[in-house]
């Protein structure tokens, strides 16, 4: 096997596979060589060779052979769930180092990688392995002389494309419902954060699975990814990432019409009524865009809070946000607010902020990067802002948020759905019919009623509009990686 030592700014020292993981094996991959950046001081960790559309060939036919041959697609379901719980168990023993690795790569805090990402990702994989053994189909009356039954049947090879702000957990939501519902995975991590998917390989091995049924393709997207969504062999492609890489894909996949889930961009509002009980409000609020540096989907990036309580939401908000920004690297005691993952993206964000204040928005708090190495980013808070200005409609991906103010529940409506994106939508109010009427007609796959940016590997994740297609999460994703098969039995003979 390929791999070679890393040395984690915590003291830890692991083996790291590199290379493509193809049948089990880990070998070299012949496409363009990329570099893996530590985001807390601008230097590398290390130079990978990505899969070429050569590789591509390779593990699609790797996976291709372990599905059409089996033994994955024809395992019985009580043997599939028993993998997937051994496959849960290792990564719960290796969850401290697989949370370092992601921290290194990302830059976030270690703790929040532990306690948030590796916590779900743990969890996700034992929710799956449950609900293997459970995927049942229906009977459906017709009449006395017919039989109709239906079965839920794997779909095949899935492409997962996944992108660097959740590395391992979102390989946890996509890797773990597709081989609960027997299919075999092809998954490509973000270049940006390849190190953990990488290591992963290395658990599949250890918990035993058949050759070929997880391969995974570290690569660039405009390569790697894009052969995976072109090829003819592949049955499903699973996104996650920026709503403009997700139409291209989806373009592509139209070629052999695949089956795809899409979970896109957002620009989420978060809106206060004067009702709300502030305190709440403003720590979610606070939790809602700057969690993660903001490089969340589903970020509450614009809030909007009702013109009576907008002054006194405006100071808690702020003064909250300054005391709780503890700036650092990812290993650093106490840091809650790490780099944004590159350059590219801490330059994008400085792009917005910039163009915020020319379109005669005023940050109250941040608008700058951090004098130091590495991409950090102040937590910013802009106010005046139109809402037809970039900064209220584009997605920033970054710890920067606008506060605007309404009038009535109709304006607050209308102003949080203005948006091309519907990922997600928050309210504060301590009336339960409020709560509810409002919920129903935002225009979001997901309403938080006095949090934000909760989720749950029970609960169905994902977008309307230009957000996405399909559900990721709970029972929902088994409809994702499954096809309905109806069988018709004529009982007239
Ligand atoms: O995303 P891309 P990027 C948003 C966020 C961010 C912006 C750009 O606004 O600033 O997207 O980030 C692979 N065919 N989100 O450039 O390009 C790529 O290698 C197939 C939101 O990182 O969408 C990576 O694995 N695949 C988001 C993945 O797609 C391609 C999370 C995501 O990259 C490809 C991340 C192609 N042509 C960014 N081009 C969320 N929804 O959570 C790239 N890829």
């Amino acid at each position: 096997m390929s791999s070679t030592k890393i040395l984690l700014p915590n003291g830890t020292e692991y083996e790291q596979p590199i290379g493509l993981f193809i049948n089990n094996e880990y070998i070299g991959g012949t496409g363009d060589s990329f570099e893996v950046i530590d985001p807390s001081i601008d230097k590398p960790i290390l130079s990978l060779k990505g899969a070429s559309t050569a590789d591509v060939d390779t593990a699609v036919s790797a996976a291709r052979k372990a599905f059409d041959e089996g033994p994955w697609s024809e395992i019985n379901p009580k043997e599939c769930s028993k993998q997937l719980f051994k496959l849960a168990a290792i990564i719960d023993q290796n969850r401290s180092l697989i949370a370092a690795i992601d921290a290194y790569d990302l830059g976030k805090p270690y703790e929040a990688a532990l306690a948030g990402d590796l916590d779900e990702s743990v969890n996700v994989f034992e929710y799956y392995a449950g609900w293997a053994d459970k995927i049942d189909g229906k009977s459906i009356e017709t009449s006395v002389e017919k039989l109709c039954y239906t079965v839920q049947e794997p779909l095949g090879v899935c492409a997962q494309i996944i992108p660097w702000n959740f590395p391992f957990m979102m390989l946890a939501w996509k890797v773990a419902p597709a081989l609960a519902c027997g299919n075999v995975v092809v998954l490509k991590p973000a270049e940006q954060t390849p190190l953990s998917a990488m290591f992963f390989g290395k658990l599949v091995q250890e918990a035993g699975f058949p050759p070929g049924v997880v391969n995974i393709l570290p690569g660039i997207g405009s390569v790697t990814g894009k052969a995976l969504a072109e090829h003819h062999d592949v049955d499903k492609i699973a996104f996650t990432g920026s709503t403009a890489t997700g139409r291209s894909i989806m373009r592509s996949a139209a070629s052999n019409l695949k089956n795809i889930t899409l979970e896109c961009g957002g620009k989420s509002p978060l809106i206060v009524f004067e009702d709300a009980e502030l305190e709440n409000a403003v720590h979610w609020a606070h939790v809602g865009i700057m969690d993660n540096s903001g490089q969340v989907c589903t970020s509450t990036s614009r809030i909007y809070v009702q013109e009576r309580i907008y002054d006194s939401f405006v100071k808690a908000f702020t003064a909250y946000t300054e005391r709780n920004a503890h700036i650092g690297g990812p290993f650093e005691e106490g840091v809650t607010h790490g780099p944004q993952v590159s350059r590219v993206q801490s330059d994008k964000v400085v792009a917005y902020m910039e163009q915020a204040t020319r379109d005669g928005a005023k940050a109250i708090i941040g608008g700058h990067r951090l004098d130091r190495d590495g991409y950090f980013i102040e937590p910013t808070v802009f106010v005046n802002a139109d809402e037809k200005s970039t900064i209220v409609k584009e997605e920033v991906f970054g710890p920067v948020v606008t506060i605007s103010s309404f009038n009535t529940d109709a304006d607050a409506i209308a102003k949080a759905n203005d948006s091309p994106y519907g990922l997600a939508a928050a309210l504060f109010t301590e009336k339960v019919s409020r709560a509810h009427r409002v919920a129903r007609r935002l225009k979001a796959g997901m309403v938080w009623i006095n949090s934000s940016g909760d989720s749950h590997y029970g609960i169905p994740f994902g977008g309307y509009k230009s957000s996405g297609i399909g559900r990721e999460l709970g029972s929902y994703a088994l409809d994702a990686y499954t096809q309905t098969k109806a069988v018709h039995v004529n009982l007239a003979m």
